[in-house]
């Protein structure tokens, strides 16, 4: 069993899509093993997206995900990384399909209302930045 990091953004935690957020990964299969809200300090945004440093809309980025408090969570299912990534959808809800998080409850890439950890390494680190 694999376990991932997935965060609700300060949009879709104002928005109060925490709820949603958490009964689709339930209903999918997932077993949560932690949650918390966060407010997160600019230092530890910058961290967590230290690999998308070098895109011009990194400090709109960092800007953006410490406007207001986020929800942070542990799951943990099989392939816990692919499945929550392909419950969340793509990154521009644009193209994020019907059916997805991002495809139903969002329509700005900027502001698509959640994270999921793109691999097992990046899901240890997050995991350990946020709830060590
Ligand atoms: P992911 O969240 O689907 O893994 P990443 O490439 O890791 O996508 O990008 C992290 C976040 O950066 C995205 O979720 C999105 O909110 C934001 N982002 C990506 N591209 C743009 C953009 O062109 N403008 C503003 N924000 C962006
Ligand atoms: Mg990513």
């Amino acid at each position: 069993m694999d376990k991932t990091f997935v965060m609700v953004k300060p949009d879709g935690y104002a928005r109060g899509l925490v709820g949603k957020v958490v009964t689709r990964f339930e209903e999918k299969g997932f077993r949560l093993v932690d949650a918390k809200v966060v407010q997160l300090t600019r230092e530890h945004a910058e961290h967590h997206y230290e690999h998308l440093r070098a895109k011009a809309f990194f400090d709109e980025l960092v800007d953006f995900i410490v406007s207001g408090p986020v929800f942070a969570m542990i799951w943990e299912g099989k392939d816990a990384i692919k499945n929550a990534r392909a419950l969340i959808g793509a990154t521009n809800p644009s193209d994020a399909l019907a059916g997805t998080i991002r495809g139903d409850f969002a329509i700005d890439v900027a502001s698509n209302i959640i994270h999921g950890s793109d691999s097992i390494e990046n899901a240890e680190k997050e995991i350990k930045l946020f709830f060590q």
